[in-house]
Order: C-alpha cells, then structure tokens, then sequence
C-alpha cells in the first residue's frame, strides 16, 4: 500500500516517517509527487487537514494522509491557533513564528503561560471519502521566557514541558513522541488504520 503524505513541513514529514515505520507502508511525500499545495481556508484544524488530504488524494489518486496542526495560547486567547504557521506573516520561519510569540508574551507572567499544541490526522482512502478517518491529539504545557534545544521543530524550542521539566526541543524524538499531540493522535491512526492488520 503506497500512502501520499498531505505535507510540505519538512519537520512533520520527518515525525511521520518516525511514526509510521511500525506499519512498513510505502510512504511518499507530497513534494516527490509534485502535487500543488492547496490552500488551508478552513476555519478549524479538522476542516484544513481534511483538505489538504483531499487535494493529495485528487492530485495522485493514493490514499493521503495530512495533519493539521499549532499552539494555542491562553493569554493570546487561544492564538495563534490554526494560523500558527503564519503567526509572523505568509511565509515566516519557525525562527520568525518563535520571536513573534516571545514577542508578544514578553510581560506575560510565568503563571499565565499556559499554551497547547493541537493535532489533528485525516486519512483518507480517496478525494471523494465521505468517511475520512480522523484523530486528536493536545498537549499542555507553557511557553518560555526564552529558546532551548536544537531537537524538533515549529515551536518546541519554547514549549516547556512539565513531565521533563525541558523544552520540547531538549526532548528525544522518542520522548517527544510518546506523549506529543502528533505522537497521540499518530497511535490511535495506527490503532484504527485499515491496513495495519494485514502486515
Ligand atoms: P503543512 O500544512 O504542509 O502540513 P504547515 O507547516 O503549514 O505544513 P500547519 O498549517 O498545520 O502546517 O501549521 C502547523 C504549525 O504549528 C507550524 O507553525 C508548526 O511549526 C507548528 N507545530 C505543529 N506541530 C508542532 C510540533 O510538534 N512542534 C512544534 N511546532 C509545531
């Protein structure tokens, strides 16, 4: 079975192909098939990761998976949320995202810190799936005065973490994974997928 993977962060492909070695499917990144980004006019995580799926599965024919993801703030709110990746502008980098939210944090006391990433997985069998699976994960934890680790990606340099008293970014990937967003809902995609069982 030869799944697309519905990504263009080079750091979430890396945490799938991790994720998803268990299963032996042939995994091939949407970038290596030339499919065109689409664009995520969703209004929640659910709806833009079922369309980039969509937009996967009708550029290649494969079945796709896509995940959408970001962090939510409580004293922003709950910002920068879906539009995580974008938080200091169209084409910031992680770096960029990362000063813009220390930014923006920068009187904000320790105790009212408190952040979580979200995760959502669809997998879906074909463009027109009227039953695409989905999954959740989140992940509660603060945002730090300042950077730490080189692990990871996005936002896990100031995402402390209190089960390791670290940042995301100072955890393994094997650490990070047992207990992230994408590493929960990752588990129950494995749990639930189609396929798994006939290996
Ligand atoms: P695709 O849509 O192509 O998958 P993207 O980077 O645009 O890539 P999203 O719209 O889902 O993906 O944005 C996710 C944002 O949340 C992005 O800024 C990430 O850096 C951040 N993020 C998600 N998971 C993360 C994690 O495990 N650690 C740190 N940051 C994370």
């Amino acid at each position: 079975k030869k799944i697309v993977l519905a990504t263009g962060n080079q750091g979430k492909l890396r945490e799938f192909a991790q994720l998803l070695a268990p299963l032996k499917i042939e995994i091939v990144s949407q970038a290596d098939l030339d499919v065109i980004e689409a664009e995520e006019t969703g209004l929640s995580f659910v709806e833009n990761a079922i369309i980039k799926a969509r937009n996967a599965c009708h550029q290649t024919g494969l079945a796709a998976i896509a995940d959408d993801s970001g962090i939510e703030v409580d004293a922003l709110r709950g910002a920068p949320g879906i539009y995580s990746s974008c938080y200091a502008g169209s084409s910031a980098s992680d770096e960029e995202n990362v000063a813009a939210l220390l930014s923006a944090l920068k009187d904000v006391p320790a105790s009212e810190r408190s952040a979580r990433f979200q995760c959502v997985i669809v997998f879906m069998r074909h463009a027109e799936d009227p039953t695409p699976l989905i999954f959740q994960g989140s992940w509660q934890g603060q945002i730090m005065t300042e950077a730490l680790g080189e692990g990871g990606f996005g936002y896990d340099p100031i995402f402390f973490v209190p089960e390791t008293d670290c940042s995301a970014a100072e955890l393994s990937s094997e650490q990070k994974h047992a207990i992230s967003h994408r590493g929960q809902a990752m588990r129950q995609f494995i749990e639930e997928f189609p396929y798994s069982r006939h290996q």
